[in-house]
């Protein structure tokens, strides 16, 4: 039975909305789970979890959600949480498609004093430039005044064990007062973690963007200063490590093969386009952005000077690539820099192998062992477990001559004493 808290609907259940429905059912709100997907509604009703995810599993069988595709559920709701993907197209600009079909379908239904708050990554003025505009038209209502819109940037990080959707802190900003004052002391009453109050929507929208570009310009930093120190025979990662002994002031990243994932190679295109707009050139973001998009080129000529050293050319050499998903233990492959590298290989001529366990789709051999056999090269461009755990020994009886090790991950000296050409990323 729901105490006489409010009635919540989160549209979009997917890894940012499940969690955020269950999360409101637990603190005792009446949740209804919208999704346009019937047969993910169809698997969440019978208390199935349609994706790898603990605490899903965990609370998915008690919950007591009203899962449905039906959006005149919204009738009668007091606040309705738009978590629909922002995916990009070409030009890294956000698609907004999604987020404006939710707007539609949110405004057919929306009714005086309801509260919409959007959760999906999206750049600077979307909120007020693109959701209100057709909340506005479509209701025939006035945004701040009969209905109320807040932004409150989803900061979810899949298979973080540490952090999850009670605990982590948030950000939420609003049209005026009163839409931020609901916004806020709804996230509140859900939320172990604190809610930041910001002054407009374009402030909590600008907050998401520069929390992951200071991640993607900090992993350039080490990117270039890998590529330096590869030339000066200085081991960066060793380097980051002793600087990370400074208790303040610093914040150790790690160069590798390359930044995928739908956020931080993302987030921080949201911010150039939209500045260009205002005639500004985000020159240091968009350097940061090249530095991280060459890793895989750095990746190649790694292999290029290790066959080079063995007197192989990459052009008919085989050249294994161990990962496709774009961070480690998980099947999510978006923007992954392995597919770049898989295509400067081939573009180079080499016969190339890709093996991913957690990505069979994009494998094109079935087993560790396929992958290996008479490899000349090998690439450790993700670094799951079970690559981290295969024997040096398994690599001198496949014949592989040289490792890239593109996470850092594996022990070089190691390989170094089997006879192995070991390259790392700066190390
Ligand atoms: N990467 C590096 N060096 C690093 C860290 C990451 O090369 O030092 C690469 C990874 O290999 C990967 C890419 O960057 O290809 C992104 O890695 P990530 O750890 O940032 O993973 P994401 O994309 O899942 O980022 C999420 C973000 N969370 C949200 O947007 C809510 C990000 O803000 C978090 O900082 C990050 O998780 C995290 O800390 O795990």
């Amino acid at each position: 039975m729901h105490n006489n808290k409010q009635k919540v609907v989160v549209v979009g259940l997917g890894y940012v909305g499940l969690p955020l429905a269950l999360l409101a059912d637990r603190k005792g709100f009446e949740v209804i789970g919208l999704d346009t997907d019937k047969q993910k509604i169809e698997l969440l009703s019978e208390g199935k979890n349609t994706f790898l995810d603990e605490s899903v599993s965990k609370y998915l069988p008690t919950a007591n959600i009203e899962f449905t595709s039906d959006f005149s559920k919204i009738i009668g709701s007091d606040i309705i949480i738009i978590c629909v993907p922002t995916p990009v197209y070409e030009n890294h600009m956000p698609n907004l498609e999604l987020v404006m079909s939710a707007s539609q379908k949110v405004a057919e239904q929306l009714s005086k004093g309801q509260l919409v708050i959007l959760e999906s990554t999206v750049n600077p003025e979307v909120s007020e430039g693109v959701v209100l505009p057709i909340l506005e038209e479509v209701s025939k209502l006035k945004g701040g005044v009969d209905f109320y819109l807040a932004h409150a940037p989803e900061r979810i990080n899949p298979g973080d064990k540490k952090w999850n959707v009670e605990n982590i802190n948030r950000v939420v900003g609003s049209l005026e007062s009163v839409g931020l004052e609901k916004a806020a002391s709804f996230y509140e009453s859900i939320l172990t973690g604190t809610v930041k109050r910001m002054n407009s929507l374009k402030e909590a929208e600008a907050v998401k963007v520069v929390e992951n570009s200071f991640r993607d310009i900090n992993i350039a930093f080490v990117n270039e200063l890998a590529r330096s120190f590869s030339l000066l025979g200085i081991d960066v990662v060793n380097v980051i490590d002793g600087a990370a002994t400074k208790p303040f002031a610093f914040m150790a990243h790690y160069p590798g093969c390359g930044v995928g994932g739908h956020c931080i190679p993302v987030d921080p295109y949201y911010l150039i386009e939209h500045a260009k707009k205002s005639g500004f050139d985000h020159d240091f973001l968009s350097l940061a952005r090249r530095i991280n998009n060459g890793m895989p080129h750095f990746t190649v000529d790694m292999v290029e000077e290790g066959l080079n050293e063995i007197k192989k050319s990459i052009n008919g050499s085989t050249v294994t690539v161990l990962g496709v998903s774009y961070k480690s233990d998980i099947d999510d492959c978006r923007e992954s820099p392995s597919f770049e590298i898989i295509n400067l290989l081939k573009n180079k001529g080499a016969e190339v192998r890709v093996y991913d366990p957690f990505v069979m789709r994009e494998s094109n051999v079935d087993s560790l062992e396929s992958a290996l056999v008479g490899a000349d090269a090998v690439i450790l461009a993700t670094a799951h477990n079970q690559f981290k755990e295969i024997e040096i020994q398994k690599y001198k009886d496949a014949g592989v001559k040289i490792v890239v090790d593109g996470r850092n991950a594996l022990p070089k000296n190691e390989f170094i004493t089997a006879g192995i050409v070991y390259k790392g990323i700066g190390r």
